[in-house]
């Protein structure tokens, strides 16, 4: 019997870090050998160049004059059905509950039980979304359906728990960082464009929603920077910006920070900073601080959801309360001015991103999850980490 497995993947194509996981997981299970198929409204932005064993199916929305709303949701569903049925697919593996596992729900009813669906949880869908009182039940159903369900964080878990009563297990996978792309980079040249040998530098990458809290990094800078030779740097865009731009004015620090906008290199990028900033309100996970931890770079961030699982207080980073600006930083500021606390912390991240969160060890975990809702014998497939 051939134990590769054909899996049909879904996220959001274009948005942050579940797409990102998503993504960089169906190129890692085809590198293994698996047939991906993705199935979404474009092609995955970090899907890069061809690679063997990926393949795409666009969802064609039905956009007929009546409809007010086109029902993207139902096109997708019936998109998977016909893909699962076409290419015989093995599985779904569906990222985000609303609207993917909900429609990964349906198009097991349109295919049958053999079509197994595994539902990762990332976050929001969870910590925003399911307390939307009119997507609860929703939510809920397409949890309780699914074949298996795995959230990035043990505090995700929690919270879904707690906030949807869900009674059946859910695995813990946390997500993890390439080391062939995620590396200290050097970024010596790169830095003389933005800072001064002496000046330290602050990096906050996100999508500037208000769950980040950006408000809060600028007036961590404002304080840093009063003690401290420092430029704060964002990469990224967002609905924060204008409120974010505006704040930066008042306080006359335009001299000292600047917009990189949406970058495709992060570990590069990443690679010029002496600490991201990470005070959010809600983070399930915080993919962006494990992949500055690969290049190096601690974080100073806020105790919000998974972050403290992965952001070690004191050893890879510093944590303070959310909204808690003054002891972020005092932090920031005992980290900039201590070098040898700073070579300490930076050797930490680096053996903790490439140990603890290794690409291949979170492909074997998700793969034996495949292989179990499938009642199938897991092969050898032993993760290769260094
Ligand atoms: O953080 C975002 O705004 C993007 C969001 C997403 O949907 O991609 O990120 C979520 O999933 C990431 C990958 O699992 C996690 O690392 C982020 O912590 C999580 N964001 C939130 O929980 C706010």
């Amino acid at each position: 019997m051939d134990k590769k497995l054909k899996i049909g993947i879904t996220c959001y194509p274009s948005l942050g870090g579940s797409g990102v996981v998503a993504t960089e997981l169906g190129k890692l299970l085809a590198e293994q050998g698996h047939q991906v198929h993705f199935i979404a409204n474009s092609i995955p932005f970090r899907l890069g160049t061809f690679q063997k064993n990926i393949f795409y199916h666009e969802v064609e929305v039905n956009d007929y004059y009546v409809f007010r709303y086109p029902p993207y949701d139902l096109s997708l569903a019936t998109k998977m059905a016909q893909v699962a049925k076409s290419q015989q697919l093995d599985l779904l593996h569906v990222h985000y509950a609303v609207p993917h596992a909900v429609c990964a729900f349906l198009a097991k009813q349109m295919v049958g039980d053999g079509l197994k669906v595994v539902t990762t949880l990332h976050g929001t869908d969870i910590t925003v979304l399911a307390q939307d009182e009119s997507l609860k039940d929703l939510i809920r159903l397409a949890i309780n359906e699914s074949d298996a369900v795995t959230a990035v964080s043990q505090d995700l878990i929690r919270e879904t728990v707690e906030l949807l009563d869900i009674q059946r297990p859910i695995d813990l996978t946390y997500n993890f960082i390439d080391k062939r792309i995620y590396y200290p980079r050097d970024a010596a040249s790169l830095r003389r464009d933005f800072a001064a040998p002496e000046e330290k530098i602050l990096m906050h990458i996100s999508n500037f929603r208000p769950v980040k809290r950006t408000q809060d990094v600028v007036e961590v800078f404002r304080q840093v920077q009063e003690q401290v030779p420092a430029k704060l740097l964002f990469v990224g865009e967002g609905p924060d910006l204008p409120k974010m731009q505006w704040k930066i004015n008042d306080l006359g620090l335009n001299d000292k920070v600047h917009f990189l906008g949406k970058q495709d290199d992060i570990a590069q990028v990443i690679s010029m900073a002496d600490v991201l900033m990470l005070p959010s309100e809600k983070e399930s996970f915080g993919l962006v601080a494990l992949e500055a931890m690969a290049c190096g770079v601690p974080t100073i961030g806020s105790r919000a959801g998974g972050i403290p699982e992965l952001v070690l207080h004191g050893k890879t980073g510093f944590l303070s309360a959310i909204g808690d600006t003054q002891s972020m930083a005092e932090n920031t500021i005992r980290l900039l001015t201590d070098d040898r606390l700073a070579a300490e912390f930076r050797e930490a991240c680096l053996q903790r991103a490439h140990h603890d969160f290794c690409n291949d060890a979170i492909r074997h975990e998700y793969e034996q999850i495949y292989y179990r809702v499938l009642g199938r014998e897991v092969p050898n497939l032993k993760p290769v980490c260094g």
